[in-house]
């Protein structure tokens, strides 16, 4: 079994009942008056639970995401091209660093974070268990998946717990640079020979469907938007964060004249909502509970990348004198 047990089956809400219903009340109340929540706060368990489990996925899904991305640097087209995405994965590995350190507040400690990914026992975004087969690819990752997380985030940013809303200000503001980078990136592809706009079309009708299951299952289907909305954590659903990025991109990706795989989309002028054909959630079940193209390669990187680094760990941990050379 992979993640939080079956798929959909909701997390108990355990905690919120045996509560001091006083401390309960004025955390609410608090949450109402948009008051940030901070570590030494009172909060109630299920909250604390709940934030954990988002922020490390969250965390997990910029290590994770930096390997697609990673092993285009040395293919990457160009001197430029190769340091602008060097710098991009950098900064991912980096975002997962300020997650780690904000899901360590609430008490979870790192190693052991770490380890959960790697036993496959927590979740980390669908999207990073593809494949990125060409350059188009990894163009498609830097603007499209890029776009999409900052849709959530820009929301999450707003939203109760402190340390995550401060972590999420400044990894908003280095995704905008990778945006901008992953549109150039796009550009060049859609203005340069048939073979590379080709390329690109191909990556577009390759990562659609995942890219729609980036933003969790519908509304109707989620399982923790309810809490999570209610204490002011999750500030838009799923179906609302999905339609917010149909709505910014899709015209976009028709500018520059490539096609979207999929013949009902179309925004409902009267209701200002895109419709579409649902994605296939039954493969977004699987590929989140581990049986995805790559979910068993991306988890042996970061496994070996944790063998390897333990060393590493361990010698900062040490005291001094056990680094005393033999000649001193
Ligand atoms: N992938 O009840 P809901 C990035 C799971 S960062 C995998 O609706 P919730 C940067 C969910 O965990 C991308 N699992 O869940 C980058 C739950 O299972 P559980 C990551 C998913 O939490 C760019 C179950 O389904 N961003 O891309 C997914 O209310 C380029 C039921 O779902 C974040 O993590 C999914 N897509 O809403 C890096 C942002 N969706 O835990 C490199 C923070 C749902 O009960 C290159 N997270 N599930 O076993 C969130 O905003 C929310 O957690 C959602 C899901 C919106 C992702």
């Amino acid at each position: 079994m992979y993640g939080g047990g079956n798929t959909f089956e909701p997390m108990k809400a355990t905690g919120v009942e045996n509560e001091d219903p006083v401390k309960l009340a004025e955390f609410e109340a608090r949450i109402e008056r948009g008051e940030k929540i901070e570590p030494h706060d009172w909060m109630p368990q299920l909250y604390r639970k709940q934030l954990i489990r988002m922020i490390e996925q969250h965390a997990h899904s910029e290590i994770i995401g930096a390997l697609p991305e990673g092993t285009w640097i040395t293919r990457a087209p160009g001197f430029k091209r190769k340091l602008a995405l060097m710098a991009k994965v950098q900064d991912e590995v980096g975002h997962a660093q300020l997650l780690y350190s904000a899901a360590e507040t609430l008490g979870k400690p790192r190693e052991q974070m770490l380890d959960d990914l790697v036993s496959g026992k927590s979740k980390y975004s669908n999207i990073f268990n593809y494949p990125a087969f060409t350059w188009a690819d990894s163009c498609f990752i830097s603007w499209l998946v890029d776009a999409g997380a900052i849709v959530n985030q820009l929301a999450n940013a707003r939203g109760s717990y402190g340390p995550y809303c401060r972590a999420l200000d400044r990894i908003c503001a280095e995704e905008s640079f990778h945006l901008k980078y992953g549109h150039h990136c796009v550009i060049h592809l859609a203005t340069g020979t048939e073979k590379q706009r080709e390329m690109m079309q191909a990556a577009i009708n390759r990562w659609w469907g995942p890219m729609m299951h980036f933003f969790g299952p519908p509304d109707k289907a989620s399982v923790h938007s309810e809490i999570l909305m209610r204490w002011k954590v999750k500030m838009s659903s799923n179906d609302d964060q999905r339609n917010q990025f149909l709505d910014m991109y899709v015209p976009k990706i028709w500018e520059l004249g490539f096609t979207i795989p999929d013949p009902n989309l179309k925004k409902n002028t009267e209701t200002g909502k895109w419709e579409y054909t649902e994605p296939d959630w039954e493969e977004f079940k699987r590929v989140i509970n581990g049986d995805g193209p790559c979910n068993a390669e991306r988890l042996a990187v970061r496994r070996t990348a944790e063998e390897r680094g333990r060393w590493v760990r361990k010698a900062l941990l040490a005291p001094k004198t056990e680094y005393v050379t033999p000649l001193a």
